[in-house]
């Protein structure tokens, strides 16, 4: 297994060339339709050696092993569904013995054929089994790295991510299959895909097959400005002309190639061909970028969350992001007794009505005395991936919830929170850091809830402190302002906007309240909440968790949007 460090050293000097197709190689060189390619290539060995010899050849970096297909889901359609590991290892093999040692082997991992919960039947952790046991003899068979290739379930590619890194954590490029509209077939668009799978640890991200070049350049384009870690494509070569039951590829190999240096502007990291492209298309593309520079990524950290389906930048100068707070038990009678029952229909009303009032992103907590916390996650996250695209900031006192809500988040999520509290902070860090999400850091300490903005901001130092070791920076978290009501201590709302100028203006990072706290215990509280939301604004406040159905609360917002110039031009205030 080449280290992940040796990769990304040849990607900082070269925009390195991926091989070409492999099945229709195979069918052309005699591969009959209806048997199992990789069964097919094993009493084969030659042709499919053949196939990545002339690849090497041609000039790619690495190729891609015959095992496509190769997951007990597939194989069990040829009854050989015990024969995962050696099918792997084998075909494995064979690409190292053709292509030698300075070419290097990508493991080739891709669908089950199933989606998988909670968009299909799959279960989740069935998933990840199925694809370890891939790479346990991938890895048998001595690749170098992994690709996860023509997925169209972001939750398989999540799945198959998570088990190279719980198998054998090695260099891993994860690609999505993008149809023309520009969405996956259940619904994931690139830059949604991209924030997902890089925060998860993918180490490059892109789209292979489906489109010819012309379009699968759009997508690279629209990734790149999001780009944390370097990009794949893979197109066809154009798009498929039917004949009969035959499926052709026109676009010869000179026309294919000439798309390259366009790829290489847009910022691709590693270039190759899918269906219908042949040796050829891959020599005279590796020709033509021999000299071609190649552009790194252009960040380090992205300020953003996802969902299947959506994103939303988290950065400083834009509209403030409203969080939508009522998907919490907390004080609802109604909804504790829904979630009791396991009956979602509240939470479907709530979520759309949410939606409706133009909430950015919406909390979900799910905490009721004597409910199974972990089951009712599940159920809702369920839920919820098909009920909303917004994306979620999971809410819960307990760990395990953050954990199981983590694990099944078919988005990069925000936790919410992680505090100074010992205990919590030492078990939600790692696990932050392991599924990649963004936190809301809280400046609570063991047994102290700090009334003052020098005692918060030295919190908030020692807890950034431990998540840098962990590989956060400032782009991964929101601070929590901390907000008490104005009822008790009359300094408290005072205090609380000096701790957001200080996250906004001195710590630069985002910073968040849950506003409707100041008006705790005091009557008109809509107004107190609102007042004190465009106060919040002017000092630097970029999310709000808040009810959006409160009128007056979401039209101060608007408004102080546009006079702390947030919304250029009142774009967003006019429409
Ligand atoms: N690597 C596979 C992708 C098919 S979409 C092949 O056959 O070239």
């Amino acid at each position: 297994m080449k280290s992940k460090e040796a990769i990304r050293r040849l990607l900082k000097k070269k925009i390195l060339i991926l091989d070409g197709a492999m099945g229709t190689e195979l069918q052309k060189r005699g591969m009959p339709g209806g048997v199992c390619p990789e069964l097919w290539c094993l009493e084969n060995p030659d042709i499919i050696a053949d196939v990545h010899k002339a690849y090497g050849q041609a000039g790619a970096d690495i190729v891609y092993s015959g095992t496509f297909g190769a997951n007990r889901y597939k194989l069990a359609q040829y009854g050989s569904a015990d024969q995962v590991l050696e099918v792997n290892r084998e075909l494995a093999r064979l690409a190292r013995r053709a292509v030698g040692q300075k070419i290097r082997v990508a493991g080739d991992i891709s669908s089950t054929g199933h989606f998988v919960e909670p968009f299909g039947d799959l279960p989740f952790e069935e998933a990840v089994a199925a694809f370890s046991e891939q790479i346990r003899g991938l890895a048998e068979g001595g690749v170098d790295l992994f690709v996860i290739e023509t997925m169209m379930d972001i939750q398989e590619a999540r799945a198959a991510l998570l088990a190279v890194k719980e198998t054998c954590p090695a260099f891993t490029i994860v690609t999505l299959t993008y149809e023309n509209g520009g969405r996956t077939l259940n619904g994931t668009d690139p830059i949604s895909a991209l924030i997902t799978l890089q925060s998860l640890g993918a180490d490059a991200v892109g789209c292979n097959c489906s489109t010819g070049p012309e379009a699968m350049l759009a997508f690279i384009e629209a990734m790149k400005p999001y780009a944390t870690v370097p990009l794949a494509a893979k197109p066809n070569a154009g798009l498929p002309r039917l004949e009969g039951e035959e499926t052709f590829f026109d676009m010869d190999a000179a026309t294919f190639a000439a798309h390259g240096p366009a790829f290489a502007a847009a910022g691709v990291n590693l270039l190759g061909g899918c269906c219908g492209t042949t040796p050829d298309h891959i020599r005279f593309l590796a020709e033509t970028l021999r000299n071609a520079p190649p552009r790194p990524p252009v960040r380090t950290a992205l300020s953003a969350v996802s969902s299947a389906r959506s994103y939303r930048l988290l950065t400083r100068n834009q509209p403030l992001v409203v969080v939508g707070e009522r998907l919490n038990p907390t004080g609802k009678k109604a909804l504790q007794q829904e979630l009791l029952a396991g009956k979602m229909s509240l939470v479907r009303q709530m979520t759309r009505e949410q939606e409706q009032q133009q909430a950015d992103l919406l909390d979900v907590n799910v905490g009721v005395p004597g409910i199974d916390e972990e089951k009712a996650i599940r159920d809702v996250l369920a839920l919820l991936a098909t009920a909303t695209e917004l994306p979620l900031v999971i809410d819960s006192a307990k760990v395990e919830t953050i954990e199981t809500a983590l694990r099944l988040y078919p988005g990069r999520a925000l936790i919410n929170s992680i505090s100074g509290e010992k205990e919590k902070c030492e078990r939600l860090l790692p696990l932050a850091a392991r599924y990649g999400a963004m936190f809301i850091l809280l400046p609570l300490a063991d047994g102290e809830v700090p009334e003052t903005a020098d005692r918060r901001i030295a919190i908030v130092r020692e807890v950034y402190g431990k998540a840098r070791r962990f590989g956060f920076s400032k782009e991964d978290i929101v601070v929590d302002g901390l907000v008490m009501t104005a009822a008790t201590n009359a300094q408290a709302p005072a205090e609380t906007l000096k701790t957001i100028s200080w996250i906004t203006n001195r710590f630069q990072a985002g910073a968040i309240l849950g506003i409707s706290n100041v008006s705790f215990g005091l009557p008109e509280r809509n107004w107190l909440n609102a007042s004190f939301l465009a106060m919040a604004q002017l000092s630097g406040l970029t999310m709000a968790i808040a009810n959006p159905s409160m009128e007056e609360l979401m039209a101060i917002k608007r408004a102080a949007d546009v006079l702390t110039a947030k919304d250029a031009q009142a774009a967003a205030y006019i429409a």
